[in-house]
């Protein structure tokens, strides 16, 4: 009979944690960009794909606020809508032009144009399948497991440094203000973990809970590493979709 205890908070956020090697920092086509070795065009490429991403999180939070009765859960969680849709500052909180603006101007930085980014048309179609299913997990699922899948979060601060620190002399042709999205989530991420792990630890209570949780992030790490693979073999192999050659 297999172990069935509860494992405790300690020991549950390990077992997260010990995912970190799936996480797609750890993909080749990262290896390739992070050792500076992608061409302006391949760049370009993951900025677009990731824009279809980027604009789909704050659809992913609404779903979770829709789904979530818990009106102090909603007051917290908000926050990442306002974080992505940007806002015009409210008291002491200053004005944010917000992360999907942020990431246009990475989209300008590598070479780009808004209207590319918004029209959709470098987003390979297994991007488009990999998000969209995370989209529909969050409207579909208990917003306890919508909120957990986030989690994959716990490994981005270091992926979101190492572009800060590495692309300068990578990709010098790359204009400073496309750093400003990471430097944005340098600070948010952490503090959306924190959030993310509370509510993870506050729901998860049996064994068979805290197991079906891991189960829960590997699907997330599942969309964020398809999503790696498809730009591999659109802007690596020169092989996308209806490439006929053999
Ligand atoms: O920029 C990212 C971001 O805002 C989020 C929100 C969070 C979520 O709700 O799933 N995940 C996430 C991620 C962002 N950037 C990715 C990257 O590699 O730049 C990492 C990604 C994540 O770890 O899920």
């Amino acid at each position: 009979m297999s172990d069935q205890t509860p494992w405790t908070h300690e020991e549950f956020e390990a077992q997260l944690r010990s995912k970190s090697n799936l996480y797609h920092f750890n993909h080749p086509f990262h290896k390739l960009m992070h050792s500076g070795k992608l061409n302006k065009k391949q760049v370009q490429g993951w900025v677009a794909n990731r824009f279809y991403y980027q604009t789909a999180i704050p659809i992913k939070d609404a779903a979770i606020m829709s789904n979530c009765p818990d009106r102090e859960v909603r007051k917290h969680w908000v926050q990442r809508i306002l974080d992505h849709d940007g806002h015009e500052g409210h008291g002491s909180e200053p004005a944010d032009v917000g992360g999907i603006e942020a990431w246009l101007q990475l989209g300008e930085a590598v070479g780009l144009t808004r209207e590319e980014l918004w029209s959709e048309e470098h987003v390979l179609p297994a991007v488009r399948f990999a998000i969209d299913a995370y989209i529909n997990f969050a409207k579909q699922r208990p917003w306890q497991e919508a909120a957990s899948s986030s989690l994959t979060e716990l490994f981005a601060p270091t992926i979101h440094k190492h572009r800060i620190d590495y692309w300068p002399q990578h990709y010098p042709w790359i204009e400073p203000q496309g750093y400003n999205y990471f430097k944005k989530r340098l600070h948010e991420a952490p503090r959306d973990v924190m959030n993310g792990l509370q509510i993870t630890m506050d729901y998860y209570k049996t064994r068979s809970e805290q197991e079906r949780m891991l189960g829960i992030l590997q699907f997330k790490l599942d969309v964020l590493w398809t999503m790696c693979d498809a730009m591999w073999m659109a802007y690596v192999e020169n092989r996308p979709p209806y490439h006929m050659d053999v």
